[in-house]
């Protein structure tokens, strides 16, 4: 778990907030998963939009409460929380009901949390790749310009972290998605998925008969995959009910609906993927 020491937060004026307060953009899969826990907590909270397309998580104040500048972040009685897994457990930690963290199931739903959190890059390489036009990908050079001067510090030591963000995103300016990426992180995705497919065999839930954080993570990287042309349902098709009851609860739907701009452009990208043989499934041979 990563925990932010208090020399490492340089906008000292939210350690002074009371309650909880949310940093977060709407179609952000980090974001939406931390705001379904805070529904199905049903705790008030205060929300912070920050507009990743305009590179805001970049700014100096912002790098001064997460330094790896990143959404999301939560603030709860003036202390901040990053990294959207040790969120979601501190959440559960700190509001029972409904315990989404089963005690005797912790240390196997944290090792589970870490195996979501590195699929991350993948599930961002299939979003920039295939689910949002080019002009909407990409990072102004003076924000990751930013980003890499800035001296934040995380535990109190410079962080390797930024420099994979940064990587990424030089690297996504320089070439695209190439096909090969792309293959590799649906690969791993289908890996992941059939091994998820197997779990509910028996079972309504991920975990058994109830449901838990690991529900929530990979109903979420469902949904996401769906929007870039994955073939979930061809794929996966024992995961379709599983995925469709989760989508159907309101804490969950009202958090990954998409704003109907968003739909317009994805509608324009991915017929213009038809038309061009460059879909997901034609790119990757999935
Ligand atoms: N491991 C981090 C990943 C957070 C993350 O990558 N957040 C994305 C949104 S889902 C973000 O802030 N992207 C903005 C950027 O990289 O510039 C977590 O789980 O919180």
């Amino acid at each position: 778990m990563v925990k932010l020491y208090s020399k490492d937060i340089k906008t000292k004026e939210v350690t002074e907030w009371k309650g909880l307060h949310l940093f977060h953009f709407s179609s952000s899969s980090c974001s939406q998963k931390a705001r379904i826990v805070l529904n199905l907590k049903g705790v008030d909270w205060v929300s912070h939009p920050i507009n990743l397309l305009k590179a805001k998580n970049y700014s100096e104040w912002y790098l001064g409460i997460n330094p790896r500048g990143l959404i999301p972040a939560l603030i709860h009685d003036g202390e901040v929380h990053i990294e959207s897994n040790d969120i979601v457990s501190y959440l559960d930690d700190r509001f029972e009901t409904p315990k989404l963290i089963p005690a005797q199931q912790r240390e196997s739903v944290l090792e589970q949390l870490n195996a979501e959190n590195d699929l991350h890059l993948d599930l961002r390489t299939l979003t920039f790749g295939f689910s949002l036009p080019k002009f909407l990908i990409g990072k102004p050079p003076e924000a990751l310009d930013t980003l890499a001067s800035s001296e934040g510090t995380v535990e109190g030591k410079k962080d390797s972290h930024k420099q994979v963000q940064l990587a990424f995103w030089r690297d996504l300016a320089k070439q695209g998605i190439t096909p090969e990426q792309a293959t590799n992180s649906v690969e791993r995705f289908k890996r992941k998925f059939t091994s998820l497919e197997a779990q509910l065999a028996n079972q309504e839930f991920l975990l058994g008969d109830r449901i838990t954080i690991i529900d929530i993570v990979w109903f979420i990287y469902a949904h996401r995959l769906k929007s870039t042309g994955y073939p979930f349902k061809r794929l996966h098709p024992g995961l379709e009910a599983w995925y469709q009851s989760l989508l159907y609860r309101p804490e969950i739907a009202k958090e990954v609906a998409d704003p109907l701009p968003l739909k317009v452009i994805r509608f324009l990208t991915q017929t213009y993927q038809a038309i061009t043989n460059t879909t997901l499934e034609k790119v990757t041979g999935i």
